[in-house]
């Protein structure tokens, strides 16, 4: 009897949470749509500058991985980072755990750049942003982003 009833009371449960979820989505997603919306000149700056994933990366004995391993750009000018995997094998571009934000939703753990692939995200907020590779955590880079000049 408790068994027979596990399979249709599991079915309501899950149901009702995707119903809730769904509500949630409809009531909050107006409101962070509206704290997305970021300028122009910074959502598609005129320049950007790239990162090279350098042959070797993945050797645990070889200083360059990530090159340059820090950058610093400034909204609306170059806030826009392209990583060029020129490595022979497949790395990532991993937020740090311990920040927030959109960033650390795109530069996931599934993150992965394949041999000759590139990954470019545009950084809408000042900070400073840590990453790594998740298959080689030696790996480590980091950008800087600066307030708009001016702003
Ligand atoms: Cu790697």
């Amino acid at each position: 009897m408790g068994i027979s009833l596990a399979g249709p009371l599991l079915a309501v449960l899950i149901f009702a949470s995707i119903g809730v979820f769904s509500y949630m989505q409809f009531i909050y997603l107006p409101t962070i749509t509206a704290e997305e919306a970021v300028p122009e000149n910074i959502a598609n700056p005129a320049e950007g500058v790239t990162v090279d994933i350098v042959k070797g990366a993945y050797n645990i004995q070889q200083a360059d991985s990530y090159v340059p391993k820090e950058v610093t750009v400034v909204l609306g000018k170059n806030n826009k980072v392209l990583w060029k995997n020129i490595d022979e094998v497949a790395h990532t571009v991993t937020a740090d755990s311990g920040q927030s934000g959109k960033f650390t939703q795109e530069a996931s753990r599934s993150r992965f750049l394949q041999a000759g692939e590139n990954w470019e995200f545009v950084f809408t907020k000042e900070g400073t942003y840590k990453y790594h590779c998740e298959p080689h955590p030696w790996m480590t880079g980091t950008v800087i982003v600066q307030p708009e000049v001016g702003a």
